[in-house]
């Protein structure tokens, strides 16, 4: 695989056929976890940069240091970049790579989640927690116990149950954990079998800890059958979000190498879900990652592309666009940019 970069001529067509417009210029950021925490909207995102690591499969050229939050007072607001939220210099046990993050609010206090790989190059997922949505946010001295690959999402429930789902193939290194455990030697399942999961935990009531041991996620085709490793349109990738609507769980994720972003329905947090569909057809860039949230009655989708970067695909942009559902709760499938 190789990168390739559009002609300027098409950058620009694609740029004024857009939906929508990044809503930072300052510095690039990706994989918008959104969240309405006392009635504004912050978004965590990846810090996209030029860490100068030639484009591969396992994703090295995303060589992110640091975080900063986005917030918007409504979504017709100016974005704001809060700065410096947390840096890989001030984790002590991670190394390099500080990918797709997540946050949630407890109480008083805001619990930052975020990926990164330790010196062995194997990610884990750590936490760090601060006093304010914006952050800055101290982390914990050691990722969470028993937590592995990347893209955590953490979902509060109606109940107040607090559940992180996580995972992610190829450069996420999901392919080589079976029943939580790794395994440098495993693989993807064969195209006949049955796809890898993503992963869900409860949380503890402190946030810092897996309630539980953490269990692999069934998404299911029109059959009642699991989707197939083969089945690149609709198979689990990575960036899991989830996001309740009219009291059903909608478990939405990224299909990688095939570029869609899609989500299935269940009647639980812990699944089974039932593929429901596309949310956003491909983006410019090799990755496709978001989140959704509801403001005021009505739904966004946040999501990234490259245009700004004139295609790059590790420096991103965060965009936000509305999303529809119909009368059986199917969520339209967004175009990123008009026909
Ligand atoms: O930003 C680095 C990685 O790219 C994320 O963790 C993935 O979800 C993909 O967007």
């Amino acid at each position: 695989m190789s990168e390739e970069l559009l002609p300027p001529e098409q950058i620009q067509a694609i740029r004024a056929k857009a939906i929508s417009q990044p809503l930072v210029e300052n510095i690039y950021t990706a994989d918008p976890s959104a969240h309405v925490f006392d009635g504004k909207i912050y978004i965590y995102p990846s810090h996209d940069i030029e860490a100068g690591i030639p484009f591969n499969d396992n994703g090295d050229h995303f060589g992110m240091e640091d975080y900063h939050v986005i917030s918007m007072d409504s979504p017709d607001s100016p974005a704001v970049d809060n700065g410096v939220a947390l840096h890989v210099k001030d984790v002590p046990w991670a190394a390099r790579q500080m990918w797709a993050p997540d946050a949630a609010k407890k109480g008083d206090l805001y619990y930052f989640y975020f990926p990164a790989k330790k010196a062995d190059d194997i990610f884990q997922i750590g936490v760090a927690v601060g006093d304010s949505p914006i952050g800055p946010f101290v982390a914990q001295p050691e990722p969470i116990k028993g937590s592995y690959t990347i893209d955590p999402a953490v979902f509060e429930d109606e109940d107040g149950e607090y559940y992180m789902y996580f995972g992610g193939i190829w450069g996420g290194q999901l392919q080589h954990y079976r029943k939580n455990q790794y395994d440098a030697t495993l693989s993807e399942p064969a195209d006949h079998e049955p796809q890898l999961g993503p992963i869900v935990a409860k949380m503890s009531d402190d946030m810092l800890e897996f309630a539980e041991t953490p269990k692999e996620i069934l998404i299911l085709d029109e059959n009642g059958q699991p989707l197939l490793a083969g089945d690149h349109d609709r198979r689990f990738f990575e960036a899991s979000w989830m996001h309740k609507y009219d009291g059903k769980y909608y478990f939405s994720y990224s299909t990688g190498n095939t570029h869609f972003l899609c989500y299935a329905m269940g009647d639980s947090p812990y699944g089974p879900f039932t593929y429901g569909g596309r949310i956003l057809e491909p983006v410019l860039g090799w990755t496709t990652h978001h989140s959704i949230a509801e403001f005021e009655g009505k739904w966004y989708l946040f999501y990234h592309d490259s245009s700004l970067s004139s295609g790059i695909t590790h420096l991103r942009s965060v965009k936000m666009a509305e999303i529809t559902y119909d009368k059986d709760g199917k969520i339209n499938t967004l175009k990123p940019y008009r026909d």
